[in-house]
């Protein structure tokens, strides 16, 4: 926790926190279908929702770092405004929320940013600055980073949610929670394509798309898998 906190008030910028918003369960959705890091693979992301199907008795959840790293940021923001969804706040769209109140930016954010017409742009930052920091309902807890066991949602360090710093690999093994946790940003499987799945209460499903791997839907309380490969490897 010091670590955090540290973390926190390092470099002497100040940006608002963005705020952790409750989305609140309408029960008409029956399932929750979530999916891990776009990260600009618009082609991946368009053939997994035309793989999935999505019905009215869905709850789309899209678990963040929407883009940087792949090729079609402008692709992605033009389909993700198509969907009735809610998308996490993910490290990398954290570092361009960051970057417009004075930090360095990562490498792959000033490529983004090239990338797209300002206006484009400034749509996307708006978009990133409504990013909610978790999503839950009754079946599930949805995250983009991770988890400190014991604190509760709100107060969850907005470092560790978001995967602006990482904990020691073990954290998904040892969450305590009292519904399952949906996670992305890391390949947590032993293989390109493997979910990490703990029956149950864990389900990481970054599966690397951007890498070569696959862009991978879950449908919850189901715990279906479904998945598109990348047509080719985008980063290395
Ligand atoms: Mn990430």
């Amino acid at each position: 926790m010091i670590k955090i906190r540290q973390f926190a008030s390092l470099g002497g910028f100040s940006f608002a926190k963005p705020q952790a918003r409750r989305i609140s369960t309408i029960t008409f959705f029956m399932n929750t279908i979530i999916i891990g890091d776009i990260h600009g693979c618009n082609r991946e992301f368009m053939a997994l929702l035309q793989k999935v199907g999505l019905t009215s008795n869905d709850r789309l959840v899209l678990l963040g770092d929407l883009l940087n790293k792949g090729p079609d940021p402008i692709g992605v923001l033009k389909t993700f405004k198509s969907l009735e969804c809610v998308c996490l706040l993910g490290n990398h769209d954290f570092d361009h929320l960051k970057w417009r109140a004075g930090s360095q930016p990562r490498s792959e954010s000033v490529v983004t940013r090239k990338l797209m017409p300002p206006a484009c742009y400034e749509g996307y930052l708006e978009l990133v600055g409504r990013m909610p920091l978790y999503f839950e309902n009754k079946d599930l807890i949805a995250v983009h980073g991770a988890l400190l066991n014991g604190v509760a949602l709100p107060d969850q360090p907005v470092e560790v949610i978001t995967g602006d710093i990482n904990l020691d690999g073990s954290w998904k093994d040892k969450i305590v929670l009292d519904r399952p946790l949906i996670a992305g940003h890391k390949r947590y499987g032993s293989k390109q394509c493997d979910a990490y799945i703990l029956e149950g209460k864990f389900y990481g499903i970054d599966t690397g798309c951007v890498y070569g791997g696959c862009l991978t839907a879950l449908s919850m309380p189901s715990g279906n898998i479904t998945q598109v490969r990348a047509a080719r490897v985008y980063s290395a």
